[in-house]
């Protein structure tokens, strides 16, 4: 059947073209055209038959999938303080659950409990304040303080189980999502309250606290970088815009959200342009916010498909997303108190079938709105049953999109198609033509029609023909300078050139002559002619058709290496960042180093410089020293010549001295007779004295002059001394052999009896006053000299007779009074 359909639509295309391609033959560059085979052609047809096969003969008997199921009772505590009347109620979650549990699917899932959120947890998209309000909601507050805060908010109220249900929602849709990104699970489902899209970071709204999604993603992408998670993308499909997420991710380019709202042109909740197709995020952020906002209510199953195919679909596939996100609210469902849209179980299930051909499957809803229990529960159920892939979805309804969403569609695509060049292309006016007529507040228009009708295909490979026929239309115009616009790459931007040029060779010159060859032409020529022409243009459209997948796919693979690169730029901005953090750190540490060794430099020189002084100063002292020595040696020298002169002068004088006394001896000797004997003993003594004074003196050491120095007095002195008491003794001797022979003559003569007694008491005072003189001065000089004295005297009375002396000859003998004479006047001399 839908093989047939594919054929019926080739063939209404080949009648609708036939003008077209007549125009085509002539040219040229078309004639490399003839050369493509039939086989395109029935390409075409066998995708839609394969197509056709894989979507029957899809059934039970697949691998399960392994789906995670978060349900908790704690999340129906959260209820209105006073038991109102509320929509957001207890039971949306039981009546879901019950659903489940009597459809008999939760046995094959894996059943969770609630989770608490961590605080940090909460904090990557929240404020500290919001957390810690909604923390506080419970504990410590009274009942009419907490009614204040609900009160001052839009669309919140809030009880004692509100924080604990708050952080069970949030908390668990982290959990499901870490076990499906770790690949414990497939999939998963959080059937959560209170929702959670409208909470923004810092404010509770719209029946939200916690954003649970927000969270999730957040979570992943920032806490566990382990897991590989990159790229997110949040599909939001709750008929509220969820600004809360749109917000936290504004400038993100790792999360892709893609809202699909009523927004009645700001009119609807939460009312304002936050809902806006124009909101694309902002920053590195920009293009990855996406809003499908509805004009109206009575939106169903097309309208929202219509948007898949259309936008959220091609987006994926360029996005390409590690991991899906659901804002699942399944308040556009029909019959819902406040959606006023009409989407069925069914076509909640094909939106989820096509979202999990993306991220490997790895896909986790999370319940958001939904205020009909039996609408939210057959929603939910139908959900489950996709993700567990126990029912073949089967598109089947024969409704149109409404006017509006064809209008909106559009323009969401025209203004993203900067950063998701799929989606570029012009939407074909037979697809937009489409249409239901606009739905006057009766909602019975959106209930599903359980009508097959043959005039719709639907399916997987769905977007294969549409596109191809959409190419009829673009060709001549809109896709050539669209694909100018586009700035393809280079090797597209040739194939565009050759496009555009051929449109004005078409326009203007084949047109023209074409009319004139088909004037001259029969009948059945022309039917022949344009059958011909129809088959060449069929074969040309399929090419391209081709050419222009290939371009996009190329576009799309562009825009996947760009972001990647984005990425990397990011990652290397952020390495750079940090390195120039680093690089400065050291800078400064080095120019504080710097610094300090500057110091110490500054510290060394100054040393040096007082070391250079004290060296200057010393060697100052040196030369000082030097000079003085020098000095002192020159005196030194000079005072050696001197003394040398004092001794030469001396030796002069001592021989002077001793030519003196051999004189006086002499004088001596030819007094009392000569005494040679004398002499030598005198000489001997004077010998060694000038012998020691000679080896003193030849050795001139300068370093002993001093020791020389006083050594030459000493010497000097001894030697002056002994030559004043040889002197002396000399003189002593004379005198003392004088008087001692004159006495004991005087004796002997006496004994003879020559001498008077007067004379001898002479002789012995003299004598007495001698030894006196003697004891006195010492007789080891004199003694030897008188002794031989004595001796000689002897030897000279012995050889006389001793004369006959009478008392006058006896008063003066000529040698003894001459001796007499000589001798006092020499005691004399001695003793003054
Ligand atoms: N004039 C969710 O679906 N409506 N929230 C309030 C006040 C609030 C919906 C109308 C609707 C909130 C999660
Ligand atoms: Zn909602």
């Amino acid at each position: 059947m839908r093989c047939q359909t594919s054929i019926g639509r080739v063939a209404s295309f080949r009648v609708q073209s036939v003008l077209f391609l007549l125009l085509l033959d002539p040219l040229p560059s078309l004639t490399a055209l003839r050369k493509i085979r039939l086989s395109h052609l029935s390409k075409i047809t066998m995708a839609g038959e394969s197509s056709g096969k894989d979507c029957d003969g899809k059934a039970a008997g697949k691998i399960q999938r392994k789906l995670g199921l978060v349900y908790d009772e704690t999340m129906c505590k959260h209820d209105t303080p006073d038991g109102e009347v509320h929509v957001e109620c207890p039971d949306r979650i039981r009546v879901i659950w019950e659903k489940l549990q009597l459809a008999g699917v939760t046995q094959r899932c894996m059943v969770l409990g609630g989770t608490k959120a961590e605080d940090k947890h909460l904090k990557l998209v929240h404020t500290k304040k919001h957390v810690n309000l909604v923390k506080n909601i419970s504990t410590k507050q009274r009942d009419s303080r907490r009614d204040k805060i609900a009160s001052q908010l839009d669309s919140i109220y809030m009880n004692r189980g509100s924080s604990e249900a708050a952080y069970l929602a949030a908390g668990s849709v982290v959990k499901v999502a870490e076990k499906v990104a770790e690949g414990e699970l497939d999939s998963g489902f959080a059937i959560v309250r209170p929702p959670g899209h409208h909470a923004e970071a810092d404010e509770a709204m719209g029946f939200c606290l916690f954003n649970n999604v927000a969270v999730a993603a957040s979570y992943l992408l920032n806490q566990r970088p382990d897991l590989g998670i990159k790229k997110i993308l949040i599909v939001d499909w709750d008929i509220h815009h969820g600004n809360g997420t749109q917000k936290m991710f504004w400038k993100d380019p790792h999360v892709l959200v893609f809202s699909v709202h009523r927004h009645d042109h700001g009119s609807f909740y939460p009312s304002g342009d936050d809902g806006d197709y124009n909101m694309v995020g902002e920053g590195p952020g920009e293009g990855f916010n996406i809003n499908v906002p509805w004009e109206q209510g009575g939106c169903g199953d097309a309208d929202y498909l219509a948007a898949w195919d259309h936008i959220l679909i091609p987006v994926a596939k360029g996005f390409n997303p590690d991991f899906i996100l659901v804002s699942a609210g399944v308040d556009a469902a029909i019959n819902d108190p406040l959606g006023g849209c009409c989407v069925t179980p069914y076509g909640y299930s094909v939106m989820l079938k096509k979202l999990m051909e993306f991220a490997q499957g790895k896909i986790v809803l999370a319940l958001e709105g939904g205020y009909n229990l039996e609408s939210m529960a057959k929603s939910a159920l139908a959900c489950v049953q996709v993700l567990l892939e126990e029912k073949t979805t089967q598109w089947s309804s024969g409704a149109y999109p409404l006017e509006s969403t064809w209008r909106v569609i559009q323009a969401v695509r025209k203004r993203l198609c900067a950063y998701w060049p799929s989606l570029a292309d012009k939407l074909s006016s037979k697809l937009i033509n489409q249409k239901t007529r606009t739905p006057v507040g009766n909602l019975s228009s959106c209930l599903p029609s359980s009508t097959v009708s043959g005039a719709r295909a639907e399916g997987p490979n769905l977007t294969v023909l549409p596109s191809l026929e959409s190419t009829s239309h673009l060709l001549p115009h809109s896709h050539l300078s669209v694909a100018k616009k586009r700035k393809a790459p280079a090797s597209g931007s040739t194939l565009s050139y050759r496009f555009s040029e051929m449109e004005d060779v078409m326009v203007d010159k084949v047109l023209p002559s074409f009319h004139e060859e088909l004037k001259g032409m029969e009948f059945e020529e022309r039917i022949a002619f344009g059958k011909e022409s129809s088959l060449k243009a069929i074969l040309m459209f399929d090419h391209l058709a081709q050419e222009n997948r290939e371009l996009r796919y190329k576009c799309s693979a562009a825009s996947d290496a760009l972001m990647a690169s984005n990425e990397n730029l990011k990652n290397l901005s952020a390495e750079r960042n940090s390195a120039d953090a680093l690089f400065r750190r050291e800078v400064e540490e080095l120019k504080s180093l710097l610094a300090a060794r500057d110091g110490e430099l500054e510290a060394s020189r100054k040393e040096l410089k007082a070391k250079k002084k004290e060296l200057e100063t010393k060697e100052k002292a040196r030369l000082m020293l030097v000079r003085a020595r020098e000095d002192d040696i020159r005196g030194l020298r000079a005072k050696i010549g001197s003394l040398v002169q004092e001794r030469d002068e001396a030796v002069v004088k001592a021989e002077h001295l001793d030519k003196e006394l051999q004189d006086d001896r002499l004088r001596n000797r030819v007094g009392n007779g000569s005494h040679e004997s004398n002499e030598d003993m005198d000489s001997d003594k004077l010998e060694p004295m000038s012998q020691e004074f000679n080896e003193d003196t030849d050795s001139e050491d300068l370093q002993s002059l001093e020791d020389f120095k006083k050594t030459w007095e000493r010497i000097r002195e001894n030697w002056i001394t002994s030559i004043k008491n040889l002197k002396q003794v000399g003189i002593l001797a004379t005198i003392a052999s004088g008087i001692t022979n004159q006495y004991q003559v005087y004796r002997r003569w006496e004994r003879q009896g020559t001498l008077l007694g007067w004379e001898l008491e002479v002789a012995a005072e003299k004598y007495h006053n001698l030894r006196a003189f003697l004891d006195k001065v010492g007789q080891s000089d004199v003694y030897p000299s008188v002794e031989v004295y004595e001796k000689s005297w002897n030897d000279v009375l012995a050889s006389h007779r001793p004369p006959v002396v009478t008392r006058e000859d006896a008063s003066s003998p000529a040698v003894t009074v001459s001796t007499k004479r000589k001798n006092r006047k020499r005691v004399r001399r001695n003793d003054s």
